[in-house]
């Protein structure tokens, strides 16, 4: 149980008939495939923030140097009086935004968002303990249905972190850009985490590591359909696959069956077959260049003001204001 009231959009038997449609048509796909939102219930929340502590793993370590750096200077641009964070998850790096904004003198309220209600909970508690003066209101929700719902006085600056907008196909990323700018009012702000087109084996083991958390937060998604589902998934039976796929410019993971296998999945009423090697693609992050982000942002009527990277390059951070 969370100490700050939460606003649940996203929990019980409509996840579980949202997750039955998305098996349905993934696993019914000639190239299977799972959307990336399934990864994170609490175990999965729990893996990502481990992932995020690994040598391998550099964005969240690249974003933090930047959001260190410019943070002060994010709360002078925008003079923001409510920060909203979309997939906020742990909210860890977000403290950087909240103490700039806090002692510039702005910030009201802080509104995280995210489908993992149990990351959302922790952060919410412990940012609400720690910020007492800040006004808490977390959404349990999907940000792809529920921005429409988002409180908060304006100006207000939405920070979407951790390069999750490289999460989406690109067409489902220029839809929801596009649905950003639209709960925004001219002048307001979105902050964006990108990570960034860079070396291939650079790319490959930050989605590989050595020590197997991410092949774990892989398979998680697999536990999840055990539960949710009652399927019968062997996680061990599929082998975490990181591929560079350097047309697209994305990382893709995927699950591949060491060998042929048959799987229950009667919560969607469904049988499905693997063949040997046979692969799931459960998420793709992709990765950008600099010019693209700006032509991106442009099209959903989002002018980049403000574009950073980390000491090395390796991710990018860009404020950008709403205009018609
Ligand atoms: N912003 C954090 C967490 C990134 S992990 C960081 O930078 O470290 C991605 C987060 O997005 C997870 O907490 C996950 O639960 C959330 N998420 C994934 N898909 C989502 C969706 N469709 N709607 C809302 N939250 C989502
Ligand atoms: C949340 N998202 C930005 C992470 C990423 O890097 O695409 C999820 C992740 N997948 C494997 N490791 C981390």
């Amino acid at each position: 149980m969370s100490d700050v009231d939460l606003d649940v959009h996203h929990s019980g038997e409509d996840v579980t008939e949202a997750l039955r449609e998305d098996v349905r048509e993934g696993l019914s796909a000639a190239q299977k495939w799972l959307p990336s939102k399934w990864f994170y219930d609490a175990r999965g929340s729990e893996l990502f923030e481990r992932i995020t502590e690994l040598p391998e793993y550099y964005p969240t370590r690249s974003e933090r140097e930047v959001l260190r750096r410019e943070a002060p200077e994010i709360a002078a641009v925008t003079g923001a009086r409510t920060l909203v964070e979309l997939g906020s998850g742990s909210s860890e790096k977000t403290r950087l935004l909240l103490d700039a904004l806090g002692a510039y003198g702005t910030l009201e309220e802080f509104v995280p968002l995210d489908v993992s209600e149990s990351a959302l909970a922790e952060a919410a508690d412990a940012i609400a303990r720690d910020y007492p003066a800040l006004t808490v209101r977390g959404v349990v929700g999907d940000f792809t249905e529920h921005l429409g719902l988002l409180p908060g006085e304006r100006p207000r600056i939405v920070a979407f972190l951790g390069g999750t907008i490289g999460n989406f196909l690109p067409a489902d990323r220029a839809k929801f850009l596009r649905s950003v700018r639209d709960v925004l009012t001219e002048g307001e702000w979105l902050l964006l985490g990108t990570d960034l087109v860079k070396d291939e084996g650079t790319l490959v083991r930050a989605y590989d590591d050595a020590r197997g958390v991410t092949a774990e937060f892989n398979r998680n998604v697999l536990r999840v359909l055990n539960e949710r589902l009652g399927a019968d998934f062997d996680p061990a039976a599929f082998e975490h696959v990181s591929h560079w796929d350097a047309e697209n410019e994305w990382i893709e993971m995927r699950l591949r069956a060491r060998a042929a296998t048959r799987v229950h999945i009667p919560g969607a009423g469904m049988e499905v077959t693997f063949a040997a090697g046979e692969h799931v693609r459960t998420e793709i992050s992709a990765k950008f260049r600099p010019e693209g982000v700006r032509a991106e942002l442009a099209d959903a009527g989002l002018a980049v003001e403000r574009w950073w990277t980390d000491e090395r390059g390796l991710f990018g951070v860009s404020l950008s204001r709403a205009v018609s």
